[in-house]
Order: C-alpha cells, then sequence, then structure tokens
C-alpha cells in the first residue's frame, strides 16, 4: 500500500492526509461491499446476511500510522489538549472490566456517577458496578424494538442533570424498523433500575432501509441532544437524503428535550428544523470533547474511504458531504464532483485498512496523562485502533495504537465514564478499559 501525505489541502479544516489504495473504489456501485459498521450483516436491504465474509482481512502493517499527518512544528497545541507527542507515550493495555454481555455497544456514566452503563443491541441496558454486572438489568426494551444486523437499542444519554431529575433517553428501532427516540427516567426507589414506562416518545423517524440507523445519542455542552441519523440505508443514499435539507436522514439532528417539536435555536437554517449538519451517511458515533467542546463525528463510508469529521465547538451548519463525497473522493459523480459548501474529514482510511469505522472520544481522564485530548477511533473488522491530535486546525500526531489495543474482537463502541476515563467495547460481549500497562 502506498501512503501518500497531501501537504495541505484547500478546506478550512487544515492539513489532511490520505491514504491511497490501489483500488478506490468510488464508484457508484449499487450495493455495498462490506459491512457497513459495527452491527452491520449488510449495507444493503436485499441480502441482509451477506456482508460479512466480504470485508476486507485486517492486513496490518505499521504504515497507517500515517493516516493522519505529521506535528506541524509551528501548529501548537490547544491549552485544553496538552497531550504529551506520541513518543512519549506510555505503553497501554486493556483490562477487561466486564464480560458475557449479549452484543453491547455502548458504554456510558451519568454525571458523577461511578456505575458503567452498558448498551445491549438486543434491547437491554446494564450496569457494571463495583467490578460487577449486576443481575437485573437497568432497562429492558426488548419487547419495544427490532434488532439484529444495524438494528436494535443502539444509543443512550443521560440528562447533565442525571443526578437529580434521573431523565434518559433511548435511540432504538422500533418493531417497524423505524427510528424512536424516547425518554425514560429512573426509579425513584432503586436506583440501580429505571421505571419501565416511557416518559414519552420524544421523536420518531421513519426508516425506509433497514441499515444506516445511526442510533447515537449525546447531550452537547449547550444542552441539547445530538441525535446521529443515518441516509436512511439501502447503498449510495439512493433517495438523496445526505443533501437534502428538508430530510431528518444523513443528519446531525439538535434538539431541545423540553421544547421539542420546538426546535432548538440555532439549527441549520433552510431546512428542516431539527438539522445542525448534513451530508452524513451513517455517523457511528460522535463525541463532545468535554474539554474544548469539539465534536467528533466517525462517518462509515460506502466502499472505500471511512472518515473521521471535527467541528469546532458550537459551529454546525456543515455539510459533510455525502452522498457527494465519500471521504475526500467524488462519490456521486465519481469524478469531478462539486465541492463547494462541504466540510471534508480531518482523517480518513482506505478499506484496505479495514470496513467500518467506529469513532470514540478525545480521551480527557486522569489514569493516562499522555493521553489528554488524544482522539481514538477504530474499525470494526480489522480492529485497528488510531489516534491524533486536534490541534484546533488539524489532525496532528497520528498513532496507532493497535498493537496495545487490539481486543482481537470486533469493536463495537468505545464509552467514556464520569471521570472521562476510555473503554473498549466488544461484539463478543466484553467491555474494556483503556490503561497505562
Ligand atoms: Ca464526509
Amino acid at each position: 500500500m502506498t501512503i501518500r501525505l497531501l501537504a495541505s489541502f484547500a478546506t478550512s479544516l487544515g492539513l489532511l492526509a490520505l491514504v491511497s489504495c490501489s483500488s478506490d473504489a468510488t464508484s457508484d456501485a449499487p450495493q455495498d461491499a462490506a459491512p457497513d459498521r459495527p452491527l452491520a450483516d449488510s449495507t444493503h436491504e436485499a441480502s441482509p446476511e451477506a456482508g460479512t465474509d466480504a470485508a476486507p482481512d485486517a492486513t496490518s502493517d505499521a504504515s497507517a500510522d500515517a493516516l493522519v499527518p505529521p506535528p506541524d512544528a509551528d501548529a501548537g497545541l490547544e491549552a485544553e489538549a496538552p497531550s504529551c507527542i506520541s513518543g512519549q507515550m506510555p505503553a497501554l493495555k486493556l483490562t477487561s472490566i466486564a464480560s458475557g454481555l449479549s452484543a453491547p455497544l455502548f458504554a456510558t456514566s451519568p454525571a458523577g456517577d461511578a456505575r458503567l452503563f452498558v448498551v445491549e443491541q438486543g434491547g437491554r441496558i446494564r450496569i457494571i458496578q463495583g467490578g460487577a454486572v449486576l443481575p437485573t438489568p437497568f432497562l429492558d426494551v426488548s419487547a419495544s424494538i427490532s434488532t439484529g444486523g444495524e438494528r436494535g437499542l443502539l444509543g443512550l444519554a443521560m440528562h447533565p442533570g442525571y443526578a437529580s431529575n434521573g431523565r434518559f433517553w433511548i435511540n432504538y428501532t422500533d418493531t417497524s424498523g423505524n427510528t424512536a427516540v424516547v425518554e425514560y427516567k429512573a426509579s425513584t426507589t432503586d436506583p440501580n433500575v429505571a421505571d419501565p414506562q416511557p416518559v414519552r416518545v420524544l421523536l420518531g423517524i421513519a426508516q425506509p432501509f433497514a441499515n444506516h440507523n445511526g442510533g447515537m445519542l449525546a447531550f452537547g455542552p449547550d444542552g441539547y441532544l445530538y441525535i446521529g441519523m443515518g441516509d436512511g440505508g439501502s447503498g449510495g443514499d439512493p433517495q438523496g437524503n445526505g443533501q437534502n435539507p428538508q430530510s431528518e436522514l444523513g443528519k446531525i439532528l439538535r434538539v431541545d428535550v423540553d421544547s421539542y417539536p420546538t426546535p432548538a435555536p440555532g439549527n441549520m437554517p433552510g431546512g428542516n428544523p431539527h438539522v445542525w449538519d448534513m451530508g452524513v451517511r451513517n455517523p457511528w458515533r460522535f463525541s463532545f470533547d468535554r474539554a474544548t467542546g469539539d465534536l467528533y463525528i466517525a462517518d462509515v463510508g460506502q466502499n472505500a474511504w471511512e472518515e473521521v469529521n471535527v467541528e469546532p465547538a458550537g459551529q454546525g451548519h456543515r455539510n459533510y458531504g455525502w452522498n457527494t463525497m465519500e471521504g475526500t473522493h467524488c462519490y456521486q459523480p465519481s469524478s469531478g464532483c462539486s465541492q463547494a459548501g462541504l466540510t471534508l474529514p480531518v482523517a480518513e482510511y482506505s478499506h484496505d485498512n479495514g470496513c467500518s469505522i467506529t469513532g470514540g472520544y478525545a480521551y480527557r481522564g486522569a489514569a493516562i496523562p499522555c493521553l489528554q485530548g488524544r482522539y481514538l477511533y477504530a474499525d470494526y473488522c480489522s480492529h485497528r485502533i488510531w489516534s491524533f491530535v486536534w490541534n484546533g486546525s488539524a489532525a496532528t500526531d497520528p498513532k496507532e495504537l493497535t498493537a496495545e489495543l487490539d481486543p482481537g474482537d470486533s469493536i463495537t463502541s468505545f464509552g467514556e465514564d464520569a471521570q472521562g476515563e476510555a473503554y473498549v467495547v466488544t461484539a463478543a460481549g466484553t467491555v474494556y478499559r483503556i490503561e497505562e500497562n
């Protein structure tokens, strides 16, 4: 594989590095060649079981450390991101903190809470407390959902004031396969279980195909709930949802949980009033840097390119390009596409290195000082884990962490606890904490 670094790229986001690929399949092929995201059996509606075998093997080599450019000597780091340069980083390791979970795909903690809440695709939320998985699920909505493939219980976000109000929201595909974001609340008598009665369905969004359901939920530093919506599915975005500002599909939505459907103020003008960003394909995990408020969006590619976008705090209204572009490459049309008004990713990798991105977090824990501010992300198929430091205008100081952190299984998600410590969640059912070795 040839590595090619572009010293500059005409984008406001600064430097971009491209990993060139000998088989750059950016054609408008009607089907996805590989599973699309952590849960994926396939991205193609007509053959929902076909995808996994098509996934490329992880033919790992050291070269992909250059997925993002080397540090720019003049760039400097934000005061909020005093990450050590990669050469100073200590060795890292994964420590299993729970296993035997059923298809876990997310882990999070309420602010100030020592427990870790793990989302299982089949519809349960489990609590890890005191080193053990509590036998009684916190919540079980398995009767309310469809699951399998890319469907299921996909996301969870606690209210910033959860400690006092117990409010939380989940994102699942309902029994008809449509997206539902539903509010629940913790029991008033037992903090380790939720009231099984939903408070209310916050919103529902019709899904035209089984795949690309997004699913991420997270409260931003502005107190609004952000919702990751895929393009509706099939392959290639046949409905053109990503570039349709009126559609809620292929978007990052931003809602006020107390006023919805009255829109949150400050969303993207001229389209659906709940849209914050447009032009995403299937954002499989986005996260806010809890120190800077920057928004990291990992967007799963079609057949060739997986990408990470970084949005400075509060600066939404961006068009991330799908399905005009896949990563930094024209998708439709396959050459000569107009990039006017599009925001290109800050990092990307080709399917030589994996099949489906799993976005993580800018580390803000205390246990690994050298990891401060470093963004972690992975590939579902190859289990490769990479990182970079966002310096406010570019992804710098790339470091691959696969040798230390490969769990030997598909990485469905990262997680972050109340202290900012980072976790890796695997399809086989184990949750690991990232620690210094
Ligand atoms: Ca994009």
